[in-house]
């Protein structure tokens, strides 16, 4: 762990975007004292969310993850900051929305819907290599 300025990539996801929460996740970004460096909005397809998720490719649970992710808009961010990787990581909450603590993005604003893939709100760059290979998949020229 080093307390160098790095970035990191938030997605607001198909289901944030659809409950008109990306202005509460940059809110919260901000406030925290971070930088928004980068903002796009994406409709990924399966080749992009297949280089993103590429650690979950054999995972039963993948195909539905993509179908989720291809199901409308994601806002990509690109956020800079001393160690926002883990800030960020630390600001969505866990992965499981129901278990997610309440004062996290994924507590405040998540629950399970009963569908097969957990619809988060938000992804999170899990390390400062994964961000930096997100970044180039999401902000490639
Ligand atoms: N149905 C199901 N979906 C899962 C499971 N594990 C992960 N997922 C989905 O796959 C996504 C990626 O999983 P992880 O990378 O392990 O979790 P994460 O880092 O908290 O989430 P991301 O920020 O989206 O990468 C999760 O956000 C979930 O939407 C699982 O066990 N079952
Ligand atoms: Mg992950």
């Amino acid at each position: 762990m080093t307390n160098a300025v790095e970035a990191t990539l938030v997605l607001v996801k198909p289901d944030g975007v659809r409950r008109n929460l990306t202005g509460e996740v940059l809110a919260r970004i901000e406030r925290k004292g971070y930088t928004v460096t980068g903002l796009k909005m994406v409709n990924a397809d399966r080749a992009l969310l297949e280089k993103h998720y590429e650690e979950h490719i054999e995972k039963p649970f993948f195909g539905a993850l993509c179908d989720f992710m291809e199901s409308g808009p994601i806002v990509a961010v690109r956020v800079e900051g001393n160690r926002v990787v883990e800030g960020f990581r630390s600001l969505a909450g866990e992965t499981n929305p129901t278990a997610a603590r309440p004062g996290t993005i994924r507590g405040d604003f998540g629950r399970d819907w009963g569908t097969v893939a957990i619809e988060n709100i938000v992804h999170g760059s899990d390390s400062s290599l994964s961000a930096e290979r997100e970044l180039g998949i999401w902000f490639a020229e």
